[in-house]
């Protein structure tokens, strides 16, 4: 509905405008003056087509915090981190093996005069005593065929006797004992001659050779190292006989008694040393 100020503003528009039109086109036809026009809305229209999208609307405003989310998978193993800080000292270890022998060090510093006469002296007395040892050491080395023999030895208080019970000729008997510094026994006295006996006869022995013989000279008798009998002698009765005409040398039984026999026939013997010599 129009108002009614509308209506009559609108009339009061179209005087004015007719006015108007008879000031400007004075010419104009009298028709033409008086036609009055009324105008009024129209009928309201189709709806027009659909218009072009918009642009983008201003971003919206920041919405709430969301939920925990679930957890996600285990990731790869990571690379090797630095190195750690250096651990406490381990247990000593066993013992190694002898190293090589070194150099030889440097010649030292000469040393501090000494009072040297007690010691010329105890080294005077000590090369006595070593002299002494290897003279005794060489008899051992030279006259015992073995270590076993050595507790066999039978001595006086001048002489060391030697049982050898290896069989041999008189002369080879002789001859062992003086490639070891010796004789084949020659008992000059009563205790010798008993010595010698008692050796041969707790060794088991009948017969053995011993240092006397008339090889120089038929019937005179000496000993083995050429000297003469002369206070001591101790033939069995009827000895020496030179029986055969063929006994130079002698032999001492287990009695200690001597009697004179042949020189080739082989037997055990007893060997003599000088205990000053050994
Ligand atoms: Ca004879
Ligand atoms: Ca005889």
């Amino acid at each position: 509905m129009i108002g009614e100020k509308p209506f009559l503003s609108m009339i009061l528009v179209s005087v004015l405008s007719l006015l108007t039109l008879q000031t400007s086109y004075g010419q104009h036809s009298a028709e033409e003056s008086c036609t009055v026009q009324i105008l009024v809305p129209g009928l309201k229209g189709e709806p027009g087509e659909k218009g072009l999208k918009g642009a983008p609307g201003r971003p919206g405003r920041v919405g709430p915090p969301g939920e925990i989310g679930q957890p996600g998978l285990k990731g790869q193993k990571g690379i090797m981190g630095r190195f750690g800080k250096v651990g406490p000292s381990g247990m000593k270890g066993l013992k190694g093996d002898l190293g090589e022998t070194g150099q030889r060090g440097p010649i030292g510093d000469p040393g501090v005069p000494c009072e040297c006469t007690p010691m010329r002296k105890m080294i005077g007395e000590m090369d006595i005593l070593v002299a002494q040892l290897s003279s005794e050491l060489k008899f051992i080395k030279n006259a015992l065929p073995s270590p076993a023999a050595v507790a066999g030895i039978r001595e006086t208080d001048s002489k060391v006797y030697l049982l050898v019970k290896e069989e041999k000729r008189y002369s080879d008997a002789e001859l062992y004992c003086q490639t070891r510094g010796g004789h084949l026994a020659m008992p000059k006295d009563e205790g010798a001659n008993a010595a010698v006996a008692r050796y041969i006869t707790e060794a088991g022995l009948n017969r053995v050779y011993i240092g006397i013989h008339d090889l120089q000279r038929e019937g005179d008798f000496t000993y083995v190292d050429l000297s003469p009998m002369s206070t001591f002698s101790k033939w069995r009765k009827g000895e020496p006989n030179n029986a055969y005409d063929d006994e130079d040398c002698a032999e001492m039984v287990a009695s200690g008694e001597w009697t004179d026999v042949a020189c080739n026939p082989t037997m055990f013997f007893v060997c003599e040393f000088d205990k000053d010599s050994v």
